[in-house]
């Protein structure tokens, strides 16, 4: 008998290939419901740190895309771990661990849950957890400090909380974040 889990999640490959739009880059890996498929899946496939530079990996509950687009993104944020250069070793330990938050629902604001992703870049690697609405200040709030647990995320790391529209509009640098902790 296999374990089901609370949801039905969705992996994402984003492959860097610049003939195609960034909508048509985005493949749909794999979709499960059980722990044992889970499992399965993360151990078959090539780790973040595995994989090029400029994909990302994405796992959403199956009913969102995993884009600013989607109605369950659009009035939404993120929370960001950003890492430098350095910090690559750690990558694949903090994707591992940020997916079994979000899987393991380990946060009371699960319904806030969108997905996650991991964005593999040479000028340093990026984990973020997207929520519904980043009017929600309180849902936002417990699942920064949850993923942070989870992460076991010393104080001096601080992740930041960006809107999807301030993104959108981004020189990628300057952001500004809603939250930080
Ligand atoms: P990124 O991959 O999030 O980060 O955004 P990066 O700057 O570290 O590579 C790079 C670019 O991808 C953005 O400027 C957009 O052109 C495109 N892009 C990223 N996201 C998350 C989306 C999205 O949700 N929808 C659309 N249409 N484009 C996106």
């Amino acid at each position: 008998v296999k374990h089901p889990l609370q949801n039905s999640w969705t992996l994402w490959y984003y492959e860097p290939d610049r003939n195609k739009s960034w909508e048509d880059n985005q493949n749909q890996v794999s979709t499960f419901q059980t722990v044992e498929d889970f499992w399965s899946l993360f151990t078959h496939i090539k780790q973040p740190s595995e994989v090029k530079i400029g994909s990302d990996y994405s796992l959403f509950k199956t009913d969102i895309r995993p884009m600013w687009e989607d109605k369950a993104n659009k009035n939404g944020g993120r929370w960001m771990l950003t890492l430098n250069r350095n910090q690559r070793p750690e990558l694949d330990r903090y994707w591992i661990d940020t997916v079994l938050c979000l899987i393991g629902e380990a946060f009371d604001s699960f319904e806030d849950i969108c997905g996650a992703v991991v964005n593999i870049r040479s000028k340093g690697d990026k984990i973020g957890v997207w929520t519904s609405n980043s009017n929600n200040k309180e849902a936002v709030m417990e699942i920064g400090r949850k993923l942070k647990e989870g992460l076991n995320l010393p104080d001096r790391i601080k992740i930041q909380y960006q809107t999807h529209s301030d993104s959108m509009v981004k020189n990628s640098s300057n952001v500004k974040s809603l939250y930080e902790i």
